[in-house]
């Protein structure tokens, strides 16, 4: 039986999949598609390893590790202390239970199968209801142009350097003549698309890829449906990872108004938290201050019925 209705959230990263955990608590089963940022993906020790995808799987099946927010609970790390004794690269921690994701990730794409008919195949082995959506089978890879060390990778920047090097502009390479997935396509136009949500993720490392693939940006343009917002920025600090950096280094000002700034033409309601009431927000756009801290289930499910209310959907 399909949901009376469908909403869309793009996520990416942690701060992201802790709201789409919280629509997914509170939503029809199957009502729920989270699209899903795939910038931030590469190919480690001959892996593939999708970290978006993978946090959304994780989170959504209950099985992520809540205190990094990222791999797998109840981890244990045999594998990388035998690959550190061999003297493998092990800046980058793949736990036993994570690495078989990316083993058998790797193996089916191998075999010619699709990361989104993998996700789907992962998903469904994993009990999720709620659809993950890479947001292209094509590669999109995120990188960072920093002031000291020129062009670095994803990952190389955000675990290799842990977000230090200071930015100066971003690229998404291969964005352009990245397709959207099948199934992205398909939710952007469902008849029964009802709204779509930004979760509260880096707006410049989670979101713009998303909004890089061609399409995905004018569909949410033209919308017919509304589209919230959910600031990740906190009077003036990022929940977690470099988004309050990042803005400074760009030469913008950290906070819910630079987000607004943002997401201009994009959103008709920004979240913010109760700390940034009252944000100059664009023409255009309406603003709505709300508790955004998300520490337990309760307040990923409260925020999330906040967003469904704003949009028309109450939960
Ligand atoms: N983040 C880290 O800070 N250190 C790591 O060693 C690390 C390993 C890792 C392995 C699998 C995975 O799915 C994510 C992992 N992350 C790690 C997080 C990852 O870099 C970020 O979650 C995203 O790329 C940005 O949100």
């Amino acid at each position: 039986m399909s949901p009376p209705f469908r909403i869309l959230a793009l996520s990416g990263g942690i701060g992201g999949a802790k709201l789409a955990l919280g629509l997914d608590r509170v939503l029809p089963p199957g009502a729920l598609s989270v699209l899903a940022n795939t910038g931030d993906d590469f190919v480690h020790l001959g892996l593939h390893v999708s970290p978006d995808v993978d946090t959304l799987l994780y989170t959504l099946a209950g099985l992520d590790d809540p205190v990094k927010g990222w791999g797998r609970r109840e981890e244990t790390w045999t594998f990388m202390a035998a690959l550190k004794a061999l003297g493998g690269e092990d800046w980058f921690l793949l736990g036993d239970g994570d690495l078989a994701t990316h083993v058998e990730r790797s193996r089916l794409l191998a075999q010619g199968l699709t990361l989104s008919e993998i996700t789907e195949r992962f998903r469904a082995r994993l009990g999720i209801a709620s659809a993950i959506l890479p947001m292209s089978d094509d590669p999109v890879r995120t990188r960072v142009k920093t002031r000291e060390e020129g062009w670095l990778d994803f990952q190389p920047y955000f675990v290799g350097r842990r977000c230090e090097p200071a930015v100066e502009a971003l690229d998404f390479a291969g964005a352009a003549e990245a397709r959207m997935a099948p199934a992205v396509a398909a939710a952007l136009a469902d008849p029964a698309l009802a709204a779509i949500v930004l979760c509260p993720s880096n707006p410049y490392l989670s979101i713009d890829p998303i909004l890089a693939v061609p399409g995905i940006r004018a569909a949410l343009a033209r919308r017919r449906v509304p589209v919230v917002a959910v600031s990740p920025i906190i009077a003036g600090q990022a929940v977690k990872g470099p988004t309050a950096k990042m803005m400074r280094e760009l030469g913008l000002e950290p906070g819910a108004a630079t987000v607004a700034a943002h997401y201009a033409g994009l959103v008709d309601i920004l979240v913010v938290d109760e700390a940034d009431a009252g944000v100059a927000v664009p023409e255009g756009m309406a603003v709505h201050a709300a508790p955004t801290l998300m520490r337990s289930l309760d307040d990923r499910t409260a925020l999330a019925r906040v967003v469904l209310a704003l949009a028309g959907r109450p939960a």
